[in-house]
């Protein structure tokens, strides 16, 4: 027998007590919600997107700056029992226009700011039927699809008094997210995550580890597009009935301090590239007066640079690891028990297992491949089976990162298991980067590793090998790679070579590569 379950009602269990529905659920530069508010403006958007024809299990697609609008739009295609698909908007058009084919997403809502990339993308995505703009920016969309202002979207669902019509009742099965992920290969792979997988995040990490509580006030410079951001800044604060703080910015070092000064946060999470812009642009102590604790994650957290924040800010800082699948972190350092350099010991709710190639189990000392076992583990990528069964195995989900675990039970990473790399913690795929160089008309060869910049943290940096006779410029080919490609994809270095080390049989050896761009 099915169990009703929706992640919405769990998230705005706020809003239903009078005791509570008036405290803030939302705040920052874009506006302010009361959890009552919040409640009424997702029924609102609910009730809005049935009207222009969304339905139960349809993917939503959200190309939108963090703040209340996101925020409501992503509760509102759960509560509807449709399938809520935040996107980067770092995605350039035709990278957005992939992901809505992929997706055969109908409903496309976008940001302001983002419409050159959305005009681009809906363009070329023949399913697409509705786009809502917020603010009041426009761009012209082939026939057939309707652009309307978000605004109108909120009107039609008001004008039903935020009710749904037979409305579709999930079960903890029912899918509630999909985030796209780099992963492996490059190609964007749709992580599909239930009802369940949102309630399993909030009674493990931000339960046990964070000990959330109403009191508290979150922000995170990772955004709501990633599973970091989403959990930071709506599962764990709404869940909590606790505040959080959404800020539609592109983070800097100075703009966060002065959010960070007038929000005043109690839980603070980045990852540790922003830790170390931070500290680099010598961010004052003062900013931080009001963060109880303060979460890495998404790359892992070289000593040093641990030291260095909280000795400056005096804020303890906990290094965790999750991953898109997982939905969370899953692996964790603990308050008052962190050891630096490592990734802390599992969050109870989660099984982890090192295993070596042959999949046994590898004893403490040895460093194995990483497995994680739990209920936030998605059922899948959404229409890749290969990609599937590489990485869900039965219960277990095969992180991709190799790990070693001491006598104490903690966790050290040692790296990729593949050849990704991360940037700010997030996945960067060589491949993507290398066919991009390549459609430079001065490049021959191109290949591209993660190298550690002055902080310890990887950067891509690219090896090219020149087409005879052409001058390669390093500066203008990053360029290049800026123009087609989301931002932080870009090389932050390129180094010129007479050719790239391969092994007899041609293949490129990338450990190789990597030495000497690290040299
Ligand atoms: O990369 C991570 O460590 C991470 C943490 C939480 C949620 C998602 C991710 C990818």
């Amino acid at each position: 027998m099915m169990t009703p379950f929706n992640a919405c009602d769990l998230l705005l269990h706020a809003a239903r007590h009078p005791d509570t529905a008036a405290r803030t659920a939302v705040t920052g530069p874009a506006g302010d919600l009361t959890y009552a508010e919040l409640d009424e403006l997702v029924g609102h958007v609910a009730a809005g997107l049935q009207t222009w024809g969304l339905r139960s299990e349809e993917r939503v697609v959200l190309f939108m700056p963090d703040g209340p609008s996101m925020a409501a739009s992503i509760l509102a295609a759960m509560r509807l029992g449709a399938v809520p698909v935040p996107v980067s908007t770092m995605l350039t058009g035709p990278e957005l226009a992939a992901l809505l084919a992929d997706s055969r997403a109908r409903v496309l809502l976008v940001g302001g700011p983002f419409t050159v990339a959305a005009e681009a993308a809906v363009a070329q995505a023949p399913g697409m039927t509705w786009v809502a703009v917020e603010g009041d920016a426009r761009f012209p969309v082939p026939a057939g699809v309707r652009l309307r202002p978000f605004d109108e979207l909120v009107e039609d669902g008001r004008r039903r008094g935020g009710e749904l019509v037979d409305p579709c009742v999930t079960s903890e099965d029912s899918c509630a997210l999909w985030l796209y992920t780099s992963g492996t290969t490059g190609r964007p792979k749709g992580a599909m995550h239930r009802h369940a997988n949102i309630r399993h995040v909030v009674e493990t990490y931000a339960r046990n580890v964070l000990r959330i509580t109403a009191e508290d006030r979150c922000y995170s410079v990772a955004k709501l597009f990633f599973a970091y951001g989403i959990g930071n800044s709506l599962f764990f604060p709404l869940a909590a009935g606790a505040t959080t703080i959404l800020d539609p910015a592109r983070p800097t070092p100075d703009g966060v301090a002065e959010r960070l000064v007038e929000y005043r946060p109690t839980l603070f999470f980045a990852v540790p590239t922003f830790y170390a812009a931070l500290l680099n642009a010598d961010v004052p102590r003062a900013a931080f007066a009001s963060v109880r604790l303060a979460v890495s994650a998404g790359e892992p957290l070289p000593t040093d640079l641990y030291h260095r924040f909280t000795d400056r800010y005096g804020v303890e800082l906990l290094d965790g690891i999750g991953s898109t699948e997982a939905l969370h972190i899953f692996l964790s350092n603990r308050p008052g028990q962190v050891r630096p350099g490592t990734t802390g010991t599992p969050v109870p709710g989660y099984e982890l297992r090192l295993v070596d190639e042959n999949g046994r189990d590898v004893a403490p000392g040895t460093p194995g491949s990483l497995l994680v076992k739990g209920e936030s583990i998605a059922t899948g990528y959404w229409a890749r089976t290969a990609a599937t069964r590489q990485v869900f195995q039965g219960e277990w989900l095969r992180t991709g990162d190799t790990y070693v675990r001491d006598a104490d039970g903690y966790y050290t990473c040692l790296g990729r298991t593949g050849d990704m790399l991360k940037a700010g913690g997030i996945w960067v795929s060589p491949a993507e980067v290398e066919a991009r160089l390549l459609e430079h008309p001065s490049v021959a060869m191109a290949a591209v590793v993660g190298v550690p910049d002055g902080d310890g943290l990887d950067k891509p940096v690219a090896c090219v090998v020149p087409v005879d006779g052409a001058v390669v410029n390093p500066a203008e080919l990053i360029e290049f790679c800026r123009a087609g490609l989301a931002s932080f994809k870009r090389p932050r270095e390129v180094l010129v070579v007479d050719k790239l080390p391969t092994t007899a049989t041609g293949k490129l050896q990338r450990h190789v590569v990597r030495e000497r761009a690290a040299a």
